[in-house]
């Protein structure tokens, strides 16, 4: 049920009935009450006197009535947990009022200087929001209403700014002060304590504030712009880190470079600094000329770092750098807005990591993501669409859904204007929305204008929640096939009845007997049903569709086992070969979970796979990054999605015991091709070109050996721990090591917490292995690990890394005595009033009991309902739970 509507109640269900709101719950922000802020802020001063304890806040705003808002003389400004010490308008000490956590004065006149001083105890900040204190530095994370705890401000996106800002303190604790814009004068004070001015001339609303103050050090260098401006660019972190900065650096090189190269867009300022922070709620944060990042997207060298972890740092630098347009220069009205700047901004960081790593690889992991992280969200009782028209909580709708679905339809825009008219349309949106808070609207009329295409009903993908399934039939009609498709949008909470969507579909038709490949067209479904004519290219026709993942969909078809396994080993779009081959494995481990499958299906189906993947170890025109992808059999997640359809659920326990004796079979039946492959690739030396994909393969063969033939796995794993000269090797094998009874387990755990003991991103990895494990007794290791001295619940990566692994491990998490759930339920009850945005993260993995089998269901919601009954929840995970129990 969607928050914001009344309860439908068709079968007089006595508990929809009974839920009438409860006056004391958090309030309901609707997207349709928008109204502009009476009040215009243009500039604003503010004076910090930073202390870890305490640290003084004098804020100035030059204010002016809104001539395009409903004329008022109160001037409310948001606040969260602050007291101020002293009010003054045009300064003269002024009554003030409080309303609950706000702030009210009444302003007579048409503009006003109002001056409020508010003090704060970094120290005691353990949300993480607002001003902080990390590892003795101070720094700040404002989106998306963190600035309200800072000081007083009319703390919403649509409110922009100029903002001069004066630091002052310690010179010994904090030798480092930076802020957003330009430094324009800093000098040394009395009794040791020193200062730094700071002007940022572009306005931006209070979310894109940062300030840093701490003993850091800076990997400096330059950029020129295409203008040939020059750009000092610094990755400030611990003296100790400086030598992981490199990759950081180069990133930014790389997204600098590229966003003027494909968008046409330069960088504004002469300074871009980066700051790396150990305690941070989220990956990284675009600060206007001031990026705080979580130490984990910034440190790394082949030591420390898995090539995965190179890829990530790439990506996110690139996400922050690229929100400088899309989101900073232009912004969102209002935070319903949000996929406005971060759908479009993910998929600008995927365009740009495809031409970085290779397009083929990086367009399967993102649909692997898409799949493991926003179907589910789709399919239960958090469902949303990307621009959603209701919360509680903003900071719960930063989702997969609003991130990487928001990505899926811009991509889809792209594809139906191809990549040269869907430029004009984003050259027109930056043109014509510059400096403004805008809504999704303006860039969806953007691109229907400068591209030239007509989006009336494509707007629905904004408007509507749920995964579209597209069924596809076809029959032949002499040299033309005729391929019949169709749309069902699920119903989803407060959306009962959908509208069709237009679905653009890359497809060709090919011939099973020439082995041929048809060629691409680009089909799209605007109706419910469709029928479309496809020249045929011999005889046998295959169809391939959704290549290249055209359309966040599912595809539901019956095609043969043997024309899957055609499309895997022959289909020319990389996409369609992977995504045949996981179409093999999960129509039959789904089949076989639910105990549909025929002993002698059971036999044809395994044999299938293995001959598929047969192919794939010896296809020699593939490279290894790719024949890792395919390798990857389709995850747990997964399955459970493509279990749970109609009134069938998924059965956790019989996925897992499946997809495991799927691995032995295939482990068994390749055992030469496997070692085969491991042989080839052993001694490709780290920096050789071919170095990633054969590290990529090496631990893939592992995970399938360790399944079929745990002895020598561990053998072998423990081998390539002890050889290993870079993390990708190391972690590899340490994490098939984890999943084994063996001696070599203990051993290269212990060796690997040694050598990396102090070095707090590295520890991590060593908590998430164990907690990711597929050892038998995973619980009761979470559980020590829980009492382990290096964890901490304050620091979210340390609580990320035992607990997010550990909520998906299906085997521990979905353990049928409901013990994993008793265990997220008590983390999330422990971490609420510490640090409510990452407690309320934990709640969607409780939430997907509804498409549980009953009797886990019935666990994972009574859980949910003992977190509902405790007194005093915050507002994130209220709004979670509630609507999980409810949708
Ligand atoms: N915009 C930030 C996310 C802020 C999350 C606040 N809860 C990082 C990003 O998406 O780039
Ligand atoms: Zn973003």
């Amino acid at each position: 049920m969607d928050i914001a509507t009344t309860p439908t109640n068709p079968e007089g269900n006595p508990d929809l009935a009974d839920a009438a709101p409860n006056p004391h719950d958090p309030p309901v922000i609707r997207r349709e009450d928008y109204k502009p802020y009476p009040w215009l802020v243009p500039n604003v001063r503010l004076a910090f006197d930073l202390g870890i304890e305490k640290t003084a806040v004098k804020s100035t705003l030059e204010i002016a009535r809104n001539p395009d808002a409903e004329p008022t003389s109160e001037l409310r400004l948001d606040g969260d947990g602050l007291t101020a010490d002293s009010v003054t308008v045009d300064g003269v000490e002024r009554e003030w009022t409080m309303d609950g956590p706000d702030l009210l004065v009444t302003l007579p006149g048409e503009s006003h200087t109002v001056e409020i001083v508010t003090t704060l105890d970094p120290s005691a900040n353990t949300q993480l929001m607002g001003l902080y204190a990390s590892n003795g530095m101070l720094c700040t994370q404002c989106e998306a209403e963190g600035f309200r705890r800072i000081t007083f401000f009319p703390d919403r996106p649509d409110v922009l700014s100029t903002y001069s800002v004066r630091m002052e303190g310690s010179k010994a604790q904090f030798p480092i002060l930076l802020c957003n814009g330009n430094r324009e004068a800093e000098g040394d004070l009395q009794g040791g304590a020193h200062f730094a001015e700071w002007h940022d001339p572009w306005p931006k609303p209070s979310y894109l504030f940062a300030l840093v103050a701490g003993d850091l050090v800076a990997n400096s260098s330059t950029f020129t712009t295409m203008n040939g401006r020059e750009v000092e660019l610094n990755v400030w972190v611990r003296e100790e880190d400086l030598p992981r900065t490199d990759h950081a650096m180069e990133s930014l090189k790389k997204s600098m470079k590229w966003d003027e190269e494909v968008f046409g867009r330069e960088y504004d300022l002469d300074l871009f600094n980066i700051v790396a922070v150990s305690d941070f709620n989220m990956g990284a944060m675009e600060n206007k000329g001031l990026n705080v990042f979580n130490t984990k997207y910034v440190l790394a060298d082949p030591d420390t770092a898995t090539d995965g972890d190179f890829d990530a740092v790439e990506g996110v630098i690139a996400h922050e750098y690229f929100h400088n347009w899309s989101g900073n220069r232009i912004t969102c009205r209002d935070w319903f807005q949000l996929s406005l700047k971060e759908g479009f901004t993910v998929l600008r960081d995927q365009l740009f990591s495809q031409d970085m790593q290779g397009e083929a690889v990086k367009r399967i992991e993102d649909v692997r993501i898409l799949r493991a992280a926003q179907f589910p969200e789709d399919a239960g009782p958090l469902a949303h669409p990307i621009r959603p028209d209701s919360y509680r909580e903003i900071s719960n709708f930063y989702t997969a859904t609003v991130y990487n679905k928001g990505a899926e339809v811009i991509r889809m825009m792209r594809s139906m204007a191809g990549e040269e008219r869907f430029r004009k349309g984003t050259d027109l949106y930056f043109d014509r929305h510059d400096g403004e808070a805008a809504t999704c609207e303006d860039f969806v009329r953007s691109i229907e204008e400068g591209a030239e295409l007509d989006l009336t009903r494509f707007r629905r993908w904004y408007r509507q929640a749920g995964t579209p399934t597209v069924s596809v039939s076809h029959r032949v009609e002499g040299e033309t096939l005729k391929l019949t498709l169709e749309q069902a949008v699920p119903a989803t909470p407060g959306q009962p009845e959908k509208q069709p969507m237009p679905i653009p579909l890359r497809v060709a038709v090919h011939s099973r007997r020439k082995e041929a490949a048809g060629s691409e067209q680009l089909v799209i479904l605007e109706d419910t049903k469709q029928t479309f004519d496809l020249p045929l290219t011999g005889p046998d026709p295959v169809v391939s569709i959704n290549r290249g993942f055209s359309a966040p969909v599912i595809i539901d078809r019956a095609l043969a086992r043997q024309d899957l396994v055609f499309l895997a080993a022959h289909d020319d779009d990389p996409f369609a070969r992977y995504e045949a081959l996981q179409e093999l494995a999960v129509r039959h481990l789904v089949d076989a979970a639910s105990g549909e499958l025929s002993e002698p299906d059971q036999v044809a189906g395994q044999e299938a796979i293995v001959g598929a993947l047969r192919a794939i170890l010896t296809d020699q025109a593939l490279d290894d990054s790719m024949r890792g992808e395919l390798m990857m059999l389709p995850s747990e997640t997964y399955l459970f999605e493509a279990m749970a359809k109609g009134t069938r659920k998924a059965d956790p326990g019989a996925i897992h015991e499946q997809r495991e004796a799927l691995k032995a079979a295939l482990g068994g039946s390749l055992a030469s091709e496997l070692h085969a492959l491991y042989d080839r690739t052993e001694n490709v030396a780290f920096d050789d070109p071919a170095g990633r994909g054969a590290r990529k393969v090496k631990t893939q063969v592992l995970v399938l050996a360790a399944a079929s033939d745990p002895t020598k796995a561990a053998e072998l794993a423990a081998h390539q721990y002890d050889r290993a000269d870079n993390m990708t090797d190391r972690q590899g094998a340490l994490m098939v090591l984890c999943g084994l009874e063996a001696p070599e387990r203990e051993e290269r755990l212990k060796a690997f917490y040694e050598r990396y003991t102090g070095n707090a991103l590295v520890i991590d990895k060593w908590f998430t292995m164990q907690a990711l494990s597929l050892h038998p007794d995973i619980l009761a290791q979470v559980g020590q690990l829980a009492k382990h001295p290096d964890f901490t619940i304050k620091n979210p990566n340390r609580v990320r890394s035992l607990y997010m692994a550990f909520a998906g491990n299906p085997q521990g998490f979905h353990s049928s005595d409901g013990a994993g759930y008793r265990m997220i339920a008590d983390l999330i009850l422990e971490l609420d009033p510490i640090n409510p945005q990452t407690a309320a993260r934990f709640v969607p993995a409780l939430g997907r009991w509804r498409r549980i089998e009953p009797g886990r269901a019935a666990l994972m919601k009574a859980e949910l309902e003992r977190i509902s009954k405790t007194d005093g929840l915050s507002r994130d995970t209220f709004e979670q739970v509630s609507r999980s129990l409810d949708g």
